[in-house]
């Protein structure tokens, strides 16, 4: 029997960490649709943050990019950040969007685009002092487009060496977390194209190194709710940046394309331990809002994230060993498909309401009237976006 006092206490615990350039303005290659109200800086980003986190009482933390989210004061962002009851999350580093990293930034061939490279992850580092921040996230759209281009094992030294560097400069508190992509934008090598490679560095680097799965970032058909599995129990399982896709990497809301995956990685989260603040798991989202509004988007994928975990939760954990350990392959799916199946909103509703919330955070929002207010009062300057 699950313990539904102890499933109560891990949904209202769990934090999940939202993106700053979700609330700004994206798009796909081809077109940037702009909406009324968005942020024109950091500071905006965080006030909407802040009704993310009022309506749903578990994303109080967020995730900044720089220089997207490039301050003169930081500890003054910290501030505003602390008065509306948020701490400032994950710096998301940049190495590529620069002319300088047509062929690669830490991976270049050239030795003064790798310092320069280097020298922006330093930055970053100096940035999460001031901010707080515990991790440090790096992406880098490092590759090549053609055989032959560069040498792939040299890449690989050029890479270690500058997350060496990255290492030696972080605090006792801070981590760096290794993202990984199947590709794009480079079409033939990526340099961190799966969570072997990550893994591979991580390992070498030490504790404090750790991988990050966004789930976007896999070949179709990857069973990412292994690597997860694999990660946890060898501790190197940093967080997640979530979001959805149907093709590449789509960048949809979480849970929107495929609940059932999702789910499947929660389950693998929950048995894994990966629950516990004490493991450090960072559930992050990482996603776009081109065609639909932003901060309703990001409180509907905070609620799905919560209600893949509900459901995780209520696997019957004691059922499914039994039948596991049985060799009862129809009872083991079944207990597993019991859980998935469950409605859990009322559970959330009712955890919400625990917590003084309104049971439904889209109404909630709604009602907040704070769509109005900045589409009415945000008039003026420059609207955040994709690459600003
Ligand atoms: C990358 C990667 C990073 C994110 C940027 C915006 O594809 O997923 O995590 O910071 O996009
Ligand atoms: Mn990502």
């Amino acid at each position: 029997m699950t313990d539904l006092s102890a499933v109560r206490a891990a949904l209202k615990s769990q934090r999940i960490e939202t993106p700053s350039w979700a609330y700004g303005n994206s798009g796909t290659r081809f077109k940037v649709f702009r909406q009324e109200g968005v942020p024109r800086d950091p500071y905006e980003k965080l006030d909407d943050a802040a009704q993310v986190h009022a309506a749903t009482g578990v994303a109080p933390v967020v995730a900044l990019h720089i220089p997207w989210d490039r301050v003169d004061d930081y500890a003054a962002l910290r501030a505003h950040a602390e008065e509306r009851g948020l701490t400032l999350g994950a710096i998301n580093s940049n190495v590529f969007q620069d002319d300088d990293y047509k062929l690669g930034s830490v991976t270049n061939p050239d030795p003064a685009v790798r310092r320069k490279a280097l020298g922006h992850l330093l930055d970053c580092v100096d940035i999460m002092d001031a901010t707080g921040s515990r991790d440090l996230k790096l992406w880098f759209s490092d590759g090549t487009n053609y055989p032959g281009q560069d040498d792939i094992a040299a890449r690989q030294d050029r890479l270690a060496e500058a997350l060496e560097a990255v290492y030696r400069r972080l605090g006792d508190d801070q981590r760096m977390l290794l993202e990984y992509k199947l590709f794009e934008p480079a079409f033939y090598t990526t340099d961190v194209p799966d969570w072997g490679t990550s893994y591979a560095h991580c390992l070498k680097l030490g504790p404090k190194a750790q991988v990050v799965v966004d789930t976007g970032h896999h070949a179709p058909g990857t069973n990412i709710e292994f690597i997860v599995a694999f990660l946890l129990r060898e501790a190197k399982l940093g967080g997640f940046d979530f979001n959805s896709r149907f093709y590449a990497d789509d960048d949809l809301m979480v849970g929107a394309a495929d609940p059932f995956q999702l789910f499947r990685i929660m389950h693998e989260v929950v048995r894994g331990g990966g629950l516990r603040p004490e493991t450090g798991v960072a559930f992050m989202l990482d996603q776009c809002h081109n065609i639909e509004a932003k901060i309703p988007a990001i409180i509907r994928s905070v609620m799905n994230v919560q209600e893949a975990t509900a459901k995780a939760l209520l696997v019957d954990a004691g059922a499914l060993a039994a039948a596991q350990s049985a060799g009862d392959v129809l009872e083991a799916n079944a207990v597993l498909m019991d859980a998935y199946n469950t409605d859990v909103r009322p559970l959330l509703a009712s955890v919400r309401e625990e917590l003084g919330l309104h049971p439904d955070p889209m109404a909630a929002y709604r009602a907040s009237g704070w769509q109005q207010q900045i589409t009415t009062g945000r008039v003026g300057g420059e609207q955040a976006g994709w690459g600003a």
